[in-house]
C-alpha cells in the first residue's frame, strides 16, 4: 500500500470545524509542524466568512509556535488539554477565551481511552517513516501518539526529513491494557524495554503523508545564576547527605527532574558535586543539561517522554547516535510517567514551585491564585509516587517584590502530605516525618529570604491554634498586597488581628 502524499494546505483540509484533534510529540519535540498552521490559515478565513471555526486540541504535553501559538492567534481554539507553556496559550487562558483541562500528563491516554472527552476524529502525527503495513516510527517525543493513533478515525502524518534515519529505535512504545485486564508494567529499571519501536496503525486510517524538513521549535533556557546555581547545590547537599546517613542506596536511585531554567540548573550542579554518584533518568523530558552530563559519563541512563533539547544539542545527538542510542529511551508519557513504575523504581523527583506555604503545600500553575501560567505536567505523576519528592523555587520573584513562601499558597497542586523536601537558595526544609507546626519553623528558618522571614513570623504569631495554624482573615493578606501595590512587603498585620 502505497500512501497519498499531500500538501500541508491539502491536508489541513480534512480538519473540520469542532473536530476533536490528537497530536505526536511532547514539547515541542516531535510535534507536527507544518499542518496546525494551514488549520489556523482554514479558521481565520472562515472567521472571515462569519462561520465558526475551532478545534479541540489533545496532546502529550506542550507544543512549539506552529501548533499553540498559530491556533491560538487565529482564534482556532476552543478546548486543549492537558498542558501548555506558550505565551499566547496563557493569555487566551487567562482571559476566558479558551476551555483549558490542567491536567495530570500520565493520564491523558488512559482518559481519551475512557470516551471522557467523545470520540478522537484526527491524529496529526509526525514519524521518521511509515511501513505500508502500518508501522509508524516517531521522532523526538513520546506523548499520547500510540493512544491518538489507535483511537483516532483517520491519521495524516507529517514525515519529517530534518531527523536521522538512525533516530529509528530509541522508542520503545507500550499502550497498557484497561482495567480490569491491565497486568503490572513490567519496567524494573530505567533502561528496560517492554515494547516495540514502531506503533502499529491500521494503514487503511492513514489517509496521507506531508512531507517536511523542519527542525523542533527548540526552546532556549537561561543559563545557571548565582541563585539557581546555589538552589542546585543545595539539593546536591541534600542528596548527598542522604547517601551519606543511609537513606539513599550508595548505588544511588533514578532522578525525575521537571522543565525549565531552574530544574535545568539544578541538574547541572547535581552532575558537578563530586559526592553523588553518576545515576540513571526515569523522567519525562530530557534537557540539554543531561546530554552534557551523560557525555562527561555523570548520567548513565535516560528513560524519558522526549528530547526537549536546543537546537545545537540535538545536531550534537545526532552527530553521536549510536553513543545516545545506549543510554535513552523515549517512552509514550503514561509509561514515562507511570505512578507504578515510579513507586516501584523509587524516583527521587525534583520539580520547580511557583510558591509554597510554610506547611509545604505546593502551587506549581497559578500566579496569585487565579492566573495560569503553564500548568501541573507531569509533576504530580512523580512527587505523588516519588521516594523521595523535592521542591525548589529561588525565595523570591520578580527582583524580591514576591516571596515565594507564603502563610497559605493561593492555588495547591502538591500538598502537605506528598512534598518532602523544600529547597530554595537560602537553604534545605527536610520535611520528613515532621509535623504542620514543625514544618513551618523549619521553613521559615532554612527557606524564606531575609527579608521576608519576620513578615511570616508576624503572621504565625497571629495563627496559633489549631493542627496547621492560620489566621483566615490574614492568609492572603501578602498576596492581596502584592495584587493592590505591587510588592508583598507587608509593614502592618494590625488591620488582619481579629
Ligand atoms: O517569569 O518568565 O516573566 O521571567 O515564572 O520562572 O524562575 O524562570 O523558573 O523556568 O523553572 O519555571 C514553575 C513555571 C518555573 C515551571 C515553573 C515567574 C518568574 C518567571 C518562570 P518571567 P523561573 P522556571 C515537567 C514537570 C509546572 C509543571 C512541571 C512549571 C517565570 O517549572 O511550569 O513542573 N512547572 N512539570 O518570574 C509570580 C511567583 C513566581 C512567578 C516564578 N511566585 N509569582 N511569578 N514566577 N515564581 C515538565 C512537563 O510537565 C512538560
Amino acid at each position: 500500500m502505497t500512501f497519498k502524499t499531500m500538501t500541508a494546505a491539502e491536508a489541513a483540509t480534512y480538519v473540520k470545524n469542532g473536530y476533536n484533534v490528537g497530536l505526536s510529540g511532547f514539547t515541542p519535540a516531535g510535534s507536527p509542524k507544518v499542518i496546525v498552521p494551514e488549520v489556523a490559515k482554514i479558521a481565520i478565513s472562515e472567521h472571515e466568512k462569519g462561520n465558526e471555526f475551532k478545534i479541540n486540541l489533545f496532546t502529550g504535553a506542550s507544543t512549539g509556535d506552529s501548533v499553540d501559538g498559530e491556533l491560538v492567534r487565529a482564534n482556532a481554539l476552543n478546548y486543549r488539554a492537558p498542558y501548555a507553556s506558550c505565551k499566547d496559550f496563557r493569555n487566551g487562558v487567562n482571559s476566558g477565551a479558551i476551555a483549558y483541562n490542567d491536567m495530570h500528563l500520565s493520564q491523558m491516554a488512559q482518559e481519551l481511552r475512557s470516551g471522557f472527552y467523545g470520540n478522537l476524529d484526527i491524529a496529526l502525527v509526525e514519524a521518521l517513516e511509515v511501513t505500508d503495513d502500518g508501522k509508524i516510527y516517531l521522532t523526538t517525543g513520546g506523548g499520547i501518539s500510540p493512544t491518538v493513533c489507535r483511537l483516532a478515525k483517520t491519521i495524516i502524518v507529517e514525515l519529517n526529513h530534518a531527523h536521522p534515519a538512525e533516530l529509528k529505535g530509541f522508542h520503545d512504545i507500550y499502550e497498557p491494557a484497561d482495567p480490569p485486564y491491565r497486568r503490572e508494567i513490567p519496567v524494573y529499571a530505567p533502561s528496560n524495554r517492554i515494547g516495540t519501536p514502531y506503533i502499529q496503525v491500521d494503514p487503511k486510517k492513514i489517509i496521507g503523508i506531508v512531507e517536511t524538513n523542519k527542525p523542533d521549535e527548540a526552546r532556549p533556557f537561561n543559563d545557571p545564576d548565582e541563585v539557581t546555581t546555589k538552589i542546585g547545590q543545595n539539593v546536591a547537599k541534600f542528596l548527598a547527605n542522604d547517601i551519606k546517613n543511609g537513606t539513599i542506596p550508595s548505588s544511588f536511585l533514578p532522578i525525575q527532574s521537571g522543565v525549565g531554567n531552574v530544574a535545568n540548573a539544578v541538574l547541572s550542579a547535581l552532575g558537578e558535586d563530586e559526592n553523588i554518584p553518576s545515576f540513571n533518568m526515569y523522567t519525562e523530558v530530557i534537557q540539554d543539561s543531561v546530554i552534557k552530563l551523560m557525555k562527561e559519563g555523570r548520567i548513565k541512563f535516560g528513560s524519558t517522554s522526549s528530547l526537549s533539547v536546543s537546537s545545537d544539542c540535538l545536531k550534537d545527538i545526532y552527530d553521536n547516535i549510536d553513543f545516545f542510542k545506549s543510554r535513552i529511551v523515549i517512552r509514550p508519557t503514561e509509561i514515562s510517567n507511570n505512578p507504578e513504575v515510579a513507586r516501584r523504581i523509587g524516583i527521587i523527583s525534583i520539580n520547580t514551585a511557583i510558591e509554597a506555604d510554610i506547611y509545604g503545600n505546593v502551587n506549581s500553575t497559578h500566579v496569585c491564585g487565579s492566573k495560569m501560567m503553564n500548568g501541573i505536567g507531569g509533576s504530580a505523576d512523580f512527587t505523588r509516587n516519588a521516594y523521595i519528592s523535592i521542591f525548589t523555587c529561588p525565595s523570591v520573584a520578580k527582583g524580591g517584590k514576591i516571596s515565594s513562601i507564603l502563610p497559605m499558597v493561593s492555588h495547591v497542586d502538591h500538598n502537605e502530605h506528598s512534598v518532602n523536601v523544600l529547597i530554595t537558595e537560602q537553604g534545605i526544609a527536610d520535611l520528613r516525618g515532621k509535623s504542620p507546626r514543625e514544618r513551618s519553623e523549619i521553613i521559615i528558618n532554612n527557606c524564606v529570604h531575609p527579608d521576608y522571614r519576620p513578615i511570616i513570623r508576624e503572621y504565625l504569631a497571629m495563627a496559633s491554634s489549631g493542627q496547621t495554624p492560620h489566621n483566615l482573615h490574614a492568609a492572603f493578606a501578602m498576596h492581596t498586597t502584592f495584587v493592590e501595590k505591587g510588592d508583598m512587603h507587608l509593614t502592618d498585620w494590625n488591620e488582619y488581628k481579629k
